[in-house]
């Protein structure tokens, strides 16, 4: 390709959430032009999204943000979900990204037409063809309402945690809660002083380890903001914790490690819930780290606040007065949260992707999502994933994962803006042989041997997550193979 074609090559990026900001970053200093196809009308993804009461990240935030753009000015050690919306949005603003984002314009098909080039149509129509796309879709978008028998007829008002509605007051209301996870467990706290009453719907007991979130003063932010280094150690010593000896305790190569964090997580119980009863029914049954691990300390003294109530029983009916339970009880109530968690192996769907013969990535993927180290599929050329099959995923930062992929991904964009090539895609060995290391692997993993259920699992069993330590994954992306691409 001359330096003519490099001035006309233009990548589609798929999502202006975390990740396609970050790519968007990426192919800006690489000289690559981009546009990214955004369906909502504003930029942050799941920080968008996700405006319930109580939200923070589960991951400290000087540890939750970008390597371009180290932040100073957090509030807290898990700052407040508006605030990480606001930084996503203040990145996008301040580097020149907001300006190629195509608001409201969801991928609806992309397709492959040969020579290289995709076609991109939106909800907006026909976008033009792209020598190459890269699907920055998120993980955690596509919503999961239960199918509960009745589930419509309820009389009062109900929505899943990811579109809370704030025109309704909770105020002397009685609230029901459907879930235990992460997001549950933040909204509990935040609520159960201004209703009447909240239940809290449990299915699976969690582990819960005790972190305070305490606020930075003043002093702190001045001292980071004058002396970066500060904040780099920081950030160091984070990673060293959660991306690097929590993450490989989750696989099998920190069983110290392991064994601590259930230690961690059993004192806590026996410590702050001081009914035995109610601290027997808090008791999960499965190991510790085999679900996300929820990081609180204000679940447990809200959840034994006087009108806060622990529903075990399993749930049979919703009517339009409230949750019947398997008991025989119908549990009264005004309003219904679903904090019932996402189905992580949407990707990029309801889009439909279609690749080299016509064949559509939702067929393909059919039986599983199965991908190249993460971040493509053979038959699929110039298409790029970034938290795509086998991402890590845990209690550790997406951002770092997500900046690993992307740089992987500029290299090879980059070759095909030099004109090195013109298709790039994995070989289907590679794939495969991939694929079945990760099997391999992954029968090690606390997600697997740790006698748990979670989203971490497909229908098939298949784990969505990555089965070995951080470290590999990085060295694994350091720097594309080239022997395992088909590159035309
Ligand atoms: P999660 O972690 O997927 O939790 C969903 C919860 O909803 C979990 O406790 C489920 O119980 C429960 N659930 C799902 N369906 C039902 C039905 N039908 N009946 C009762 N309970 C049900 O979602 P979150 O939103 O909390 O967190 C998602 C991620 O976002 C989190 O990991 C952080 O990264 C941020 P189960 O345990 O399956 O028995």
């Amino acid at each position: 390709m001359t330096s003519a074609n490099k001035a006309s090559f233009r990548v589609a990026v798929i999502g202006a959430g975390a990740s396609g900001i970050a790519t968007a970053v990426y192919l800006q200093r690489a000289g690559v032009a981009f546009t990214i196809f955004e369906r909502a009308g504003d930029v942050g993804g799941t920080w968008r999204d996700n405006t319930y009461p109580g939200l923070s990240c589960d991951v400290p935030s000087h540890l939750y943000r970008y390597s371009f753009a180290p932040n100073a000015e957090w509030s807290h050690e898990y700052s407040p979900a508006a605030e990480i919306h606001a930084y996503f949005r203040g990145v996008a603003e301040r580097l020149g990204i907001i300006d190629k984002v195509r608001l409201s314009s969801e991928v609806t098909r992309a397709e492959f037409v040969g020579d290289g080039m995709w076609r991109i149509t939106t909800t907006q129509g026909d976008e033009g063809l792209f020598n190459a796309v890269i699907a920055a879709t998120g993980v955690l978008h596509k919503l999961v309402l239960p199918d509960i028998e009745g589930r419509d007829s309820f009389a009062g008002t109900f929505f899943h945690s990811s579109r809370w509605n704030h025109e309704v007051s909770l105020a002397n209301k009685r609230v029901g809660i459907i879930g235990t996870g992460s997001t549950a467990t933040q909204i509990l706290p935040a609520i159960v002083d201004e209703v009447a009453s909240v239940s809290l719907f449990q299915r699976t007991p969690q582990w819960i380890v005790n972190v305070p979130n305490n606020p930075f003063p003043e002093e702190k932010k001045r001292a980071f903001r004058d002396e970066p280094q500060k904040m780099a150690e920081l950030y160091d010593h984070l990673n060293n914790l959660f991306n690097q000896r929590f993450a490989a305790s989750l696989v099998g190569e920190n069983d110290a490690g392991l064994a601590e964090m259930a230690r961690a997580c059993r004192q806590n119980l026996e410590d702050n819930v001081h009914d035995p009863d109610l601290r027997r029914r808090l008791t999960p049954s499965y190991q510790a780290g085999c679900k996300r691990l929820i990081v609180s300390d204000k679940f447990y003294p809200a959840i034994q606040r006087p009108n806060a109530h622990l529903v075990d029983a399993k749930i049979t009916q919703i009517e339009p007065a409230g949750i019947r339970t398997a008991d025989g009880l119908l549990h009264e109530l005004d309003v219904i949260v679903y904090a019932t968690g996402f189905d992580p192996f949407a990707f990029f769907r309801p889009a439909v992707i279609v690749g080299r013969d016509g064949v559509s990535l939702n067929e393909r993927w059919k039986e599983s999502c199965q991908a190249y180290r993460s971040v493509a599929v053979p038959g699929f050329p110039n298409l790029f994933f970034i938290g795509g099959p086998n991402s890590p995923i845990g209690n550790f930062s997406f951002l770092r994962t997500a900046e690993v992929q992307i740089g992987y991904v500029t290299r090879l964009v980059e070759m095909l803006a030099d004109g090195m090539h013109r298709e790039i895609e994995p070989t289907q060995e590679a794939t495969e042989s991939f694929n079945a290391e990760v099997e391999q692997a992954i029968k090690h993993t606390v997600w697997v041997t740790g006698g748990c259920t979670s989203w971490y699992f497909d229908k098939q069993g298949k784990v969505v997550s990555w089965p070995w330590s951080y470290g590999r994954f990085e060295a694994d992306l350091k720097q594309p193979r080239m022997e395992e691409f088909k590159a035309a």
